[in-house]
């Protein structure tokens, strides 16, 4: 009897899943659906919705979840062995939110069977659409929020991270301000990852402590709800949200809607969800301190498992849960691969041809800098948009593409610092880390070898490594080892006439920043 486990990741811009066989240590089937181009009713443009105002952006929750019924389609036409899969878990962006009134518990509990997954969940949303990591249009909230729980720091500590916009809990309070009426029928909120989580189970789902810190509203320490961050955020929340529960937790068999519909074994067992970074910290093999992951999806974001709770004294990174137990600590930068996109796309470059720039242009681009803030940034913060060049001709499409990635990498390294150590290695994962002149400028600013996986997503890879560790109770590191091995010969070691020219470029690159904010 193999031993397979599916792990679902429902991001910015996809649905995707990963297939593992436990048994033989291999990836049975890797897939996505994008969003953009397989449900074009929804009129996304790379997964959201962008209002006039660009501090907002909202996905509709019905494309979710009708992405998922889509999913399972495409695998059951492609006779993958569905009725076969032990356990299922999922990945979630962070931080969105998902607004249902009173009936919800009973049409997850009670599906129309005739109906779609989006069908039945059209029938219990209180508000239609759902905002997401990128919108940052709660500043007023945020202030709010850290004014009441005794500013930044008494924020930090209480939660694990300074009230930020795109954080789960100033985006209820705007929510409360603006339709209280609204918000008055509201009985149940989901993150994007606990709404999935209800529709895989069947039941609805609550919030695990890896995706549950990044609402500014659980006790960072204690893993529960923080009754002074609902108190500061919004009226009756706590009646609103779900439990918070581990990261391993089994919450039965899943929907029997799934089980009808796509043939999967009744006694197939749902596994809580969590968040992507989460999910990406095991899906890289993350399972104990000592070395860091850089993710380079939607977002950009550097992330390691800590060994205890250690907050970033300037506020502008997180602690979060990590799945395998203690902690993980997290930076998030919004202009990630869709900055790198718009630069490729402003000089009409394929992603090959953006690879040809990097290799023709010199390492540190002879002083010529970008900022690369497209939309609005969140570390360091930047509340509107506004690219800024500094020796850089914006005519000279090459030297943009360099000074794009030279830009991020730069930054991550400036803002990580808190961290700790130099790690001895990082793991790149995310849709561009098939892109290796990317990683080679990664390696040479960090002065430290990258190495890429099998899978660039390491998120639905983690989903998976959890409901197979959730189901099977092995230890953490016999679980995610056969997976998460580097891949032979992709190794990008720093260079050390490179590192030299970025140890003293990123002082030009930090106070150019400074001068910008
Ligand atoms: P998410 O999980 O946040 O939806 P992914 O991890 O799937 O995102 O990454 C998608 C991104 O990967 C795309 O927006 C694209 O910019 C980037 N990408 C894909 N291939 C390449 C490449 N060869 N070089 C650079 N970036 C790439
Ligand atoms: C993390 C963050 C993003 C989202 C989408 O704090 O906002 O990484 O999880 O990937």
């Amino acid at each position: 009897m193999p031993k397979y486990f599916l792990g679902l990741d429902s991001s910015t811009q996809s649905l995707s899943s990963v297939l593992i066989d436990l048994d033989s240590g291999k990836i049975i089937d890797d897939r996505a659906l994008n969003f953009d181009s397989a449900l074009p009713d929804y009129k996304t443009t790379n997964g959201v919705n962008r209002a006039q105002d660009p501090a907002v952006v909202h996905s509709s929750p019905l494309m979710w979840a009708e992405a998922l019924d889509r999913l399972f389609q495409g695998m059951k036409k492609d006779k993958l062995p569905l009725g076969d899969i032990l356990a299922i878990s999922g990945s979630g962006q962070q931080h969105g939110s998902v607004y249902m009134n009173g009936n919800a518990a009973k049409q997850f509990r009670d599906m129309d069977l005739n109906g779609t997954l989006a069908d039945n969940l059209a029938r219990v949303l209180s508000r239609p659409s759902s905002p997401v990591w990128m919108d940052s249009s709660t500043s007023a909230e945020c202030e709010e929020i850290r004014a009441v729980l005794g500013g930044k720091d008494a924020t930090v500590a209480a939660t694990g991270s300074d009230a930020f916009e795109r954080f789960t809990g100033p985006q209820i309070r705007k929510f409360a301000k603006r339709e209280p009426g609204a918000y008055k029928q509201t009985g149940h909120i989901a993150l994007v990852s606990s709404l999935m989580s209800s529709l895989v189970a069947g039941q609805i789902s609550p919030i695990d402590v890896g995706d549950g810190a990044g609402m500014n509203l659980m006790d960072i320490a204690g893993f529960t709800w923080h009754p002074a961050a609902l108190e500061a955020t919004a009226p009756d929340l706590r009646q609103k949200l779900p439990p918070i529960a581990a990261s391993d937790t089994v919450l039965g068999v899943v929907n029997p809607y799934l089980v009808l519909r796509y043939g999967l074994n009744p006694a197939c067992k749902a596994v809580i969800w969590s968040g992507d970074n989460p999910c990406s910290l095991i899906g890289t093999g993350l399972v104990s301190p000592g070395m860091i992951a850089i993710s380079l999806g939607t977002s950009d974001t550097l992330f390691g498992a800590m060994s205890a709770c250690e907050t970033d004294p300037r506020g502008e990174g997180h602690v979060f849960g990590s799945p395998a137990g203690g902690y993980m600590s997290l930076i998030c930068f919004k202009n990630g691969s869709l900055a790198r996109e718009k630069v490729k796309d402003q000089y009409g470059y394929d992603w090959d041809r953006f690879s040809q720039a990097l290799r023709d242009t010199p390492v540190g681009n002879q002083g010529k800098l970008m900022l690369p803030w497209f939309d609005p940034e969140i570390v360091p913060r930047v509340p509107a948009p506004g690219v800024k060049r500094k020796n850089l001709d914006e005519q000279d499409g090459d030297a943009n593409c360099r000074a794009v990635v030279e830009a991020q990498m730069m930054s991550m390294r400036l803002h990580s610092a808190w961290m700790g150590e130099k790690p001895a290695c990082i793991y790149a994962t995310g849709g561009a880390s098939a892109n290796t002149e990317i990683l080679r400028i990664m390696a040479d600013v960090h002065n430290t070898p990258v190495y890429r996986q099998e899978t660039a997503n390491g998120a639905a890879l983690g989903a998976a490594l959890r409901a197979a560790q959730a189901f099977t109770q092995t230890p953490w590191p016999d679980i995610v080892g056969p997976f998460t091995q580097p891949l032979p010969g992709s190794k990008v070691a720093p260079d050390p006439q490179a590192a030299a020219i970025y140890d003293q470029l990123i002082n030009e690159y930090a106070a150019f920043e400074q001068e910008n904010l």
